[in-house]
């Protein structure tokens, strides 16, 4: 039997994909490099699949967001555990991340982008964009998150 840690998101993905192909499911799957990566599954909900290696899951540009329902494989060395979750979750305590995403907007429209970019002096040019990221650590305490420990 395979480990968590020898299995990609790429392979998740595709067992999920069996699973809801099995159950008949329609589903809209994302193209590479996207978001959400089944849209619209049996016509009313979007799955995310994430894979990590440690607690903490990759946003990159993306905030969780309500609609959007999370699964998520993580192979902790102590215990590797699976967590079910709706995006709103993970992101509504972060009430921070407006201003931030704001902040960025500015940058980008200072420095990397439109009219005030192509003024900028030399032959460097540069583009910022949000890098989120997220620890699922102690999500097991929490009843927002449901989750299994993949040893029992
Ligand atoms: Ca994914």
């Amino acid at each position: 039997m395979a480990t968590l840690s020898s299995v990609s998101e790429r392979m998740i993905i595709s067992h999920v994909a069996k699973i809801l192909n099995n159950m008949g499911l329609s589903y809209t799957p994302a193209a590479s490099q996207q978001p959400i990566d089944f849209r619209q599954v049996g016509g009313i909900l979007n799955i995310e699949i994430k894979k990590a290696d440690n607690s903490n899951i990759m946003l990159n540009d993306t905030l969780p967001k309500k609609g959007v329902f999370y699964i998520c494989f993580l192979d902790c060395k102590k215990t590797p555990f699976i967590t079910f979750f709706e995006g709103s979750s993970l992101s509504q305590d972060s009430n921070w991340t407006d201003e931030y995403l704001s902040n960025i907007h500015y940058l980008k429209d200072t420095y990397g982008r439109g009219k005030n970019a192509k003024q900028l002096n030399g032959r460097i040019s540069c583009y910022v964009r949000p890098n989120f990221s997220a620890t699922l650590k102690g999500v097991e305490h929490d009843p927002r998150f449901e989750t299994y420990n993949l040893t029992d």
